[in-house]
């Protein structure tokens, strides 16, 4: 089940060796927006391509993912906003469970449907604990998934959820403030749940600038992921993956 890539953040954890991710919803790009997204990409050595969206209305997913591909040995990573959003020529998916909710489908429910499919997949699954936290607007993952986010001075309530994410065997934290948040996750929020988890930490959601990227990774975030700025202005990826690699404990000669 687990392959090459969570070997690989494991190392990076480690090794203090923060990864950036360009998140790709396959409903708001058009293929020639993916060209330029993913000749920057390489460019500046992104790490890894989450894609997906709360909602994908049109059947892009394989073609994006095969543009992608096509291109670039850039790991793809499914980050599905329901349990539709499948397709082998991924390399990976985070297999999500919503523990800052208390929605028994989004819990388990769903993953009991979808196992046996996956069981038969060659892709690698990500056991991922997900949790939303209020990024001051409503979003579209805290609506479809009919829960609350964390409130983002609850730094108490995202510590002990993170906790019980790793002690169940989750191998993953993914902090969301949600796609376009007005605020993106406080650093001392990151920097509480970095203190007491050992499994890697995603963090997303309102990162709009190289500044704001840096300080996250500083605070203990393991991984940073970017969408929306990036949708607005792809140019935005060079300075944010530099951003974010700076970061990086210096490797050892
Ligand atoms: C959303 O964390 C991701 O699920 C990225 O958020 O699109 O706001 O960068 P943005």
């Amino acid at each position: 089940m687990l392959k090459s890539i969570y070997p690989s953040l494991q190392r990076a954890k480690k090794e203090q060796e923060k990864k950036f991710v360009v998140l790709i919803d396959p409903d708001k790009v058009s293929l020639r927006n993916v060209d330029q997204v993913l000749k920057l990409a390489i460019d500046a050595k992104v790490d890894y391509f989450f894609i997906g969206g709360s909602l994908v209305v049109n059947n892009m997913l394989d073609q994006c993912l095969q543009a992608i591909k096509d291109a670039c040995d850039i790991p793809m990573i499914l980050f599905p906003g329901n349990s539709s959003q499948l397709s082998y020529k991924a390399d990976a998916l985070l297999f999500l469970s919503l523990i800052s909710g208390r929605n028994p489908e989004l819990l388990i429910g769903k993953h009991v449907i979808s196992a046996p499919f996956l069981k038969m997949s060659p892709l690698e699954i990500l056991p991922t604990g997900y949790m939303l936290i209020d990024g001051g607007v409503p979003t579209t993952v805290s609506y479809m998934s009919n829960t609350y986010p964390i409130p983002s001075n609850k730094n108490d309530i995202a510590v002990c959820t993170a906790m019980a994410g790793e002690m169940l065997g989750l191998k993953l934290i993914y902090m969301d403030a949600g796609s376009g948040a007005k605020n993106p996750i406080p650093e001392s929020m990151i920097g509480a749940v970095a203190g007491v988890t050992d499994i890697p930490l995603i963090i997303g959601g309102g990162i709009r600038t190289p500044e704001k990227a840096m300080a996250n990774a500083k605070a203990g975030a393991d991984v940073i992921v970017v969408g929306n700025a990036i949708e607005k202005d792809p140019n935005l990826i060079i300075e944010l993956s530099q951003a974010v690699h700076s970061v990086s404990k210096p490797v050892k000669s």
